[in-house]
């Protein structure tokens, strides 16, 4: 089940020919037990429910240790990218993806409930991509995001991109061994989010402004927008975008260069360098 919703665990998968990556794992996926909550029960199942839980998010923490360090070995830098479903992730990985291609290796995962049509819009730009549909689940996990890592090639010296679920709520529990989450927050969502949804803000290394082409016809104050998110995380960058109009890309380039350059190894520092850098 999901941490902090008490769904059903997301990671249903079969263990056939595909289940290739070599770690010993038992496979965390208990079920049923934050579904009790009858009145008779109801003491009991909410005791159990908490043990699980912890349990649930050791095992998660586990599996994303190990990612971590597969990505520092590789000199990959790995974002998780979260938000309300719609504020505009694929939008904006798609325009960056155009951006970095014959400046930066990328891979990406995507991360949805249902379809490939994400998966698709990345394919098209010719990135590798790897597409995760959870199901019911509203979240992904470390564990599904190793299986992924099976299927793509480490884009050593520069980035990999994890489309979260859409889900402002319990992707900020869930480590997938990213350094850093990127919380997307568009302005027709509302300057309060970040004082409702405090944990993901909280989680975030970086905050994305995005669609700000709207601003002019949507009641939002993006200085208000920001000095709520600081206010539960004084460290948060914030850069404030738009995809349509190109306003803020720069910025975030220029940030996403700063990261990779930080995790590549010296030869792939050496190439940007040598103006095969963002802005050569
Ligand atoms: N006006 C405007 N719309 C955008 C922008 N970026 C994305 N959108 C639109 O927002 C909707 C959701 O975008 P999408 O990238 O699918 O969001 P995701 O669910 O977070 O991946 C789509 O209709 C996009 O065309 C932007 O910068 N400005
Ligand atoms: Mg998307
Ligand atoms: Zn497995
Ligand atoms: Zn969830």
């Amino acid at each position: 089940m999901c941490v902090t919703c008490g769904c059903e665990s997301t990671a249903q998968h079969g263990h056939g020919p595909e289940h290739h990556h070599d770690h010993d794992h038992d496979h965390p996926h208990e079920h049923g037990v934050a579904g009790a909550r009858g009145f008779g029960v109801l003491r009991a199942a909410t005791t159990r429910t908490v043990s699980v839980e912890q349990d649930l998010l050791a095992k998660n923490n586990r599996y994303a240790a190990e990612n971590r360090g597969r990505f520092a070995a590789e000199g990959v830098l790995a974002l998780n990218l979260v938000s309300s479903p719609g504020s505009g992730k694929t939008t904006l990985l798609v325009r960056t993806l155009e951006a970095l291609r014959g400046r930066r290796p990328v891979a990406v995962i995507e991360g949805d409930q249902q379809t490939r049509l994400d998966a698709d819009r990345i394919a098209a730009t010719g990135a590798p991509v790897v597409q995760l549909n959870t199901g019911k689940g509203c979240h992904l996990d470390a564990h599904q995001v190793g299986h992924a890592l099976g299927e793509l090639a480490a884009p050593t010296g520069g980035v990999l991109f994890i489309e979260n679920v859409g889900n402002l709520v319990c992707p900020a529990a869930f480590d997938l061994g990213e350094a850093h989450k990127v919380v997307f927050l568009s302005v027709t969502e509302g300057d309060d989010k970040p004082l409702k949804y405090p944990d993901m803000f909280r989680a975030a290394a970086l905050c994305l402004v995005t669609k700000s082409d709207l601003l002019p016809y949507v009641p939002f104050d993006a200085e208000r927008a920001i000095a709520n998110a600081r206010s539960v995380n004084p460290a948060l960058e914030c850069l404030v975008l738009s995809v349509t109009s190109g306003a803020g890309l720069d910025a975030w380039l220029a940030w996403l260069e700063r990261e990779i350059a930080a995790r590549a190894p010296a030869g792939a520092k050496r190439a940007a360098d040598l103006g095969q850098g963002l802005h050569a």
